[in-house]
């Protein structure tokens, strides 16, 4: 099965989404959308909430202690700066959490990274890296894909996608030589 983005999202699996995608604000959604758009490539169903851990506390608590009753199985957490989310949300519940760093302006996301990377012990964030969403879904599908074959079969084409693309790219660099392969190339963004 070849993996190709946004051509496996036409039916989606099941009702009930067993994966929930929050952050702290509506300023996180580009950090967390890769997130959402992989999982939605993989045929899963999400819920996307807004939830602030110091501006929206209570409703926060109130999702967090109903996700096992909603039977999610996974929930990614993205937030900046004073990141408390993802670690208050693992607090409230035993559902695996993955944090995802949001980039801050004044420190670059390393705050957003230490608030949810140094948990005290005994309540665990997975931790993706800063600006991680697209790592954070890949997570959490292969989470579902312990149990989930259609998911992990879909994970695997991913994976085989990934090896395909850097097969060619190799074929392309022999071929075309590195200064050749260098001025065709795309020009990347500064940041
Ligand atoms: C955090 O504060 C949010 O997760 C966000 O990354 C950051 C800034 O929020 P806004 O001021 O953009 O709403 O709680």
């Amino acid at each position: 099965m070849t993996y190709t983005p946004g051509q496996l999202s036409s039916a989606k699996a099941g009702p009930t989404p067993q994966l929930a995608v929050v952050m702290g604000s509506d300023s996180d959604l580009e950090t967390l959308n890769p997130a959402i758009e992989v999982l939605q490539d993989f045929d899963l169903q999400v819920v996307v909430r807004i939830l602030s851990a110091h501006r929206t506390p209570l409703e926060m608590v109130n999702f967090a202690r109903e996700a096992e009753s909603k039977n999610l199985k996974v929930i990614i957490a993205g937030a900046g700066g004073a990141a408390h989310l993802p670690g208050m949300i693992a607090s409230l519940t035993t559902i695996p959490v993955i944090g995802v760093p949001v980039k801050s302006k004044s420190l670059s996301g390393v705050d957003s990274m230490h608030s949810i990377l140094q948990m005290p012990g005994g309540v665990p964030v997975a931790t993706v890296a800063i600006g991680g969403g697209l790592n954070a879904g890949l997570l959490a599908a292969q989470i579902i894909g312990t149990y989930n074959s259609k998911v992990h079969e879909k994970v695997l084409a991913y994976r085989q996608s990934l090896h395909n693309q850097v097969v060619t790219k190799d074929k392309k660099m022999q071929e075309l030589g590195a200064s050749a392969y260098l001025s065709q190339m795309p020009k990347r963004s500064e940041n």
